[in-house]
C-alpha cells in the first residue's frame, strides 16, 4: 500500500452471505474513497476477490495463513464446513489470528489507519484497541436484527426472558413479539457453556461501542431501527448505507458479480413476472421430506420456476435428492440447477415475478430492489427477523412456512405459489414503490448517499 493514501484493513467474516456485500462496500472505498485497502481472506474465499483485485490496483489481500504462521487455524477456512454448532468453531478459531495480525501490522511500513470487520468478529474490538485504532463495525444484517440482538443480551440472564416461550421486546419500535424459537441462533446457543461467549460476543452490540457502525440497509426500509440504534449509540457513529448491491452496481457489480448463465438464457424465453425463483441462500440445504413437499408444491402450482438446489455445499443433515421423475414432468416450465447462479441478475430479469426464500439478509435486499415479491420461509438465524420486517412491517412479502425442519403442505405451498405469480397482489405493488425508495437512496442526496459520504469523511 501507498504511504500517501488512508490504508483499511478489512476483515470479512469467510461466508458468501457476509462476505459479497462487503467486497461491494470495498469496491466502493477504493475507488470513490481513495482508500488503500487489505482484505484479510481465507484461500478458499480468493476467487471470490479476484476480479475485484483486478479492477483496483489499491486493493491488496492478506492471505491466511499468513507466512509467518503457516498453520490456518482449524475451520477457519469457509463456513461451508459448518457443524453442529453452527459459526461458533469458525468464530473462536479465527481469533487465534490476533497475534499474527498484530506481528503483521507491526511490520507493515504504512500500517493500516482502522479496520472494518464483521460484526461476527467481535474480537477485532479488542485487536483494535490493542493495535490502537480504530474499529468500525460492518453489520452484514439489517438493524432490526440488530436491535432485537442488543436487547436480548439486555435481558438474556433475567428471569422473564428465561422463563417466556415468547419475548416481547417493548423497547424496539413497535414493540415486536419473538417465539424464543425464532430468535437468532447466537442467542439460542446462550446456554451452551462450551462456547467462549465473552469474547465471541460482539462489544458494540452488547455495549455499544463500536466507533462507528455501518448497516446494508436504507432509511425507508429500517428508518426507525437505524434511530434507534443511533439513539443508543450516539449522534455520527452510525450510518445506513445500503443497498450496497446497489451501491456496487455499474462497474462494480459487473466486476466482482458473474451475470452470465445458462438460467437467464432460459429466463428470457419466458413471460413477464412468469417464474418464480426458488434459493435458500448459500448455506442452507433442505432435508429429504422438505425436498419433497417443494417439488410437489411446485408441480401443483403449475407455475414456471427455477429452483437452485445446492449440490456445491453439503451441510449437515442437508440433502440435494431431487425427487425420481420430478425433472422429467416439468421439464416444460421449469428448470432445477445444481451451481452457483448470478442471483441479482436472476431477480432483475422481467421473467421473474416471485422469489420464494429463507429471507437471508442479502436475498431479502437483493429482491427489494429487483422489486420481486418474497414468499418467505424464514429457517434460523436472522431469517425470522427479517421475514417479520417484510411480511408485518412493511408488507412486500407472504410467509408460506416457518422453521428449519417444518415441512410445507404441499397443496397450500402450490395454490400460494400460483396466486403470487397471478395479478396484482398488493404486497407486489408495495414490492414495487420499495424498489423505488431503495433506489432513490443510493441516488444524489438519498438517505444512504448522504450516509456513505458522512462514513467516508468520518
Ligand atoms: Br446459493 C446462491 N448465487 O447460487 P443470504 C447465493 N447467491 O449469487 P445466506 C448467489 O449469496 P446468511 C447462488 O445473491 C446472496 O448475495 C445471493 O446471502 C448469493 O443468505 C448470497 O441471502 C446469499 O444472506 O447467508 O447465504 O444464508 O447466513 O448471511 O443469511
Amino acid at each position: 500500500p501507498s504511504t500517501t493514501t488512508p490504508h483499511l484493513l478489512v476483515f470479512p467474516y469467510p461466508a458468501q452471505g457476509h462476505m459479497i456485500s462487503l467486497l461491494d462496500l470495498t469496491h466502493y472505498l477504493a475507488s470513490h474513497g481513495g482508500f488503500t485497502i487489505t482484505v484479510l481472506v481465507t484461500p478458499k474465499n480468493l476467487p471470490l476477490l479476484q476480479p475485484l483485485l483486478q479492477a483496483h490496483p489499491s486493493i491488496h489481500t492478506l492471505v491466511l495463513p499468513f507466512p509467518a504462521h503457516p498453520n490456518l487455524p482449524a475451520g477457519a477456512e469457509h463456513v461451508s464446513q459448518i457443524g453442529n454448532h453452527g459459526n461458533f468453531p469458525i468464530m473462536v478459531a479465527l481469533r487465534q489470528l490476533h497475534d499474527p495480525i498484530v506481528h503483521w501490522f507491526n511490520s507493515h511500513p504504512a500500517p493500516p489507519a482502522a479496520i472494518i470487520s464483521d460484526f461476527f468478529l467481535g474480537w477485532t474490538q479488542h485487536l483494535a484497541d490493542h493495535l490502537r485504532i480504530p474499529r468500525i463495525v460492518y453489520y452484514s444484517c439489517g438493524a432490526f436484527l440488530v436491535n432485537v440482538l442488543h436487547y436480548s443480551w439486555l435481558h438474556i440472564k433475567t428471569d422473564l426472558f428465561r422463563s417466556s416461550p415468547v419475548f416481547h421486546f417493548n423497547e424496539i419500535p413497535n414493540s415486536p413479539s419473538f417465539k424464543k424459537d425464532h430468535l437468532p441462533s447466537l442467542i439460542k446457543r446462550y446456554q451452551d457453556s462450551n462456547l467462549d461467549w465473552d469474547l465471541l460476543r460482539n462489544d458494540a452490540l452488547a455495549n455499544t461501542s463500536g466507533w462507528v457502525s455501518v448497516f446494508n440497509s436504507f432509511e425507508t426500509l429500517e428508518g426507525e431501527f437505524l434511530e434507534h440504534f443511533r439513539d443508543l449509540n450516539g449522534e455520527g457513529r452510525v450510518f445506513g448505507i445500503g443497498p450496497l448491491n446497489l451501491i456496487g452496481a455499474g462497474d462494480g457489480r459487473s466486476s466482482i458479480r458473474d451475470s452470465s448463465s445458462e438460467v437467464l438464457t432460459w429466463l428470457d424465453g419466458c413471460a413477464d413476472s412468469s417464474v418464480l425463483y426458488v434459493c435458500f441462500g448459500s448455506q442452507k440445504q433442505l432435508n429429504q421430506q422438505q425436498m419433497k413437499a417443494l417439488a410437489s408444491g411446485l408441480e401443483k402450482s403449475g407455475a414456471r420456476f427455477v429452483w437452485v438446489v445446492k449440490t456445491f455445499n453439503q451441510t449437515v443433515g442437508g440433502c440435494n435428492e431431487i425427487p425420481i421423475g420430478f425433472e422429467d414432468r416439468v421439464s416444460d416450465r421449469g428448470i432445477v440447477v445444481k451451481e452457483w447462479v448470478p442471483q441479482v441478475a436472476i431477480l432483475n430479469h422481467q421473467a421473474v415475478g416471485g422469489f420464494l426464500s429463507h429471507c437471508g439478509w442479502n436475498s431479502v435486499l437483493e429482491s427489494v430492489t429487483a422489486g420481486v415479491l418474497i414468499l418467505g420461509w424464514p429457517m434460523e438465524a436472522d431469517q425470522f427477523v427479517n421475514a417479520k420486517l417484510l411480511v408485518d412491517d412493511m408488507g412486500v412479502a407472504v410467509r408460506v412456512c416457518e422453521g428449519a425442519n417444518s415441512v410445507p403442505d404441499s397443496d397450500e405451498l402450490g395454490k400460494v405459489i400460483a396466486m403470487s405469480l397471478s395479478g396484482d397482489r398488493p404486497e407486489k405493488m408495495k414490492a414495487g414503490a420499495l424498489k423505488r425508495a431503495a433506489v432513490d437512496a443510493v441516488r444524489s442526496n438519498g438517505s444512504s448517499w448522504k450516509d456513505m459520504r458522512g462514513f467516508v469523511d468520518k
